[in-house]
């Protein structure tokens, strides 16, 4: 028996959430070869505040201080048929960059034939008036190494020498924990969320391990596999421990996995970055099957700007 999923067209028989693929992946460079080259004001960022994969872009954005060279435009935090939209207040709005009303508009102009679903992040060029990519794997590495020449920024969060290790470590994080907690969210079997649920807890507490005698994952500095663990840990106790059933433990129950949370979100910029209204009522009000009351809980209280306490760790 398994009960309705969220997303039909990505459920197994056996209740399991399988992720569509992203279906745009030009590459922004540099030297402009693919056809997109790095140039101030003219690629366009959409993202929704609530999503993590589109916060790990907003979050290179911001710490490669690529704010005044790639323009951002949020979407409301409520995703209903008509999917993401821009609206301010109790009126609509439209985004100030295109006119656009719907974000779909973007992926129609694209692609007519597109059938999937429309999902944030997007990176719209101006000039050819088309998605570049909706990958936020490739967005990240796009911000941090293609547009150098528009930043002072000499941050690299995906350095040569550690490329492999990183990209591992990413391949876990994706399985185990980022996309782990919508693994068990949107299973419809008790068997498949209870699998999900427990390797979701047996990553965190593998991290747990791993960061009790180092600051960051690699060491001293952080790098790209910590911001894309930071997006699933920020919004855990707020929106994977209740409405996703990831409740064996919260955050705050690891001494240094919150530690880490409240260091990473400590650093300059990141706190700007994270919406815990956008985000609370994104996941409550959105997945119907879910939460079909749409109650946004109330809590938790969160402490992130507290010491954390790991200055001296390398
Ligand atoms: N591109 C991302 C996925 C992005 C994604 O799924 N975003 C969600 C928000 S968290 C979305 O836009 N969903 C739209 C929908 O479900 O209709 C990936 O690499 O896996």
């Amino acid at each position: 028996m398994t009960g309705q999923a969220q997303f039909p067209n990505e459920q197994t028989e056996a209740g399991e959430f399988k992720r569509q693929a992203d279906a745009f992946r030009h590459w922004v460079t540099e030297d402009g070869r693919s056809g997109y080259p790095a140039a101030a004001g003219r690629y366009h960022l959409y993202v929704s505040l609530a999503c993590p994969w589109a916060h790990r872009t907003i979050i290179v954005r911001k710490l490669k201080q690529l704010e005044s060279v790639i323009g951002m435009t949020v979407v409301d935090p409520i995703r209903d048929e008509q999917g993401w939209a821009f609206r301010n207040g109790h009126g609509h709005s439209v985004d100030p960059a295109n006119g656009f009303h719907f974000l779909s508009e973007a992926y129609r102009i694209t692609d007519p034939a597109y059938r999937g679903r429309i999902t944030v992040p997007v990176l719209w060029d101006t000039v050819t008036r088309r998605i570049v990519t909706n990958s936020d794997d490739d967005l990240m590495r796009i911000f941090n190494c293609e547009f150098n020449r528009f930043t002072d920024s000499p941050l690299d969060l995906y350095p040569a020498a550690l490329r492999a290790e990183i990209d591992e470590m990413n391949g876990f994080l994706y399985e185990q924990i980022n996309n782990g907690v919508y693994r068990a969210g949107f299973a419809t079997s008790q068997r498949v969320y209870e699998e999900a649920a427990r390797s979701v807890f047996a990553a965190l507490d593998q991290l747990e391990a791993r960061l009790r005698d180092r600051r960051y994952l690699f060491g001293a500095q952080f790098l790209e596999s910590d911001w894309r663990l930071f997006v699933t840990l920020i919004r855990f106790d707020a929106v994977y421990h209740g409405h996703f059933k990831c409740n064996v433990r919260r955050i705050i129950d690891y001494p240094h996995l919150s530690g880490y949370l409240k260091d990473l979100y400590q650093v300059s910029g990141i706190a700007e970055t994270v919406d815990f209204d956008h985000i609370k009522r994104h996941y409550y009000m959105t997945h119907d099957d879910i939460n079909p009351t749409r109650i946004v809980p109330i809590g938790p209280a969160l402490d992130l700007l507290s010491p954390h306490g790991r200055a001296a760790l390398s």
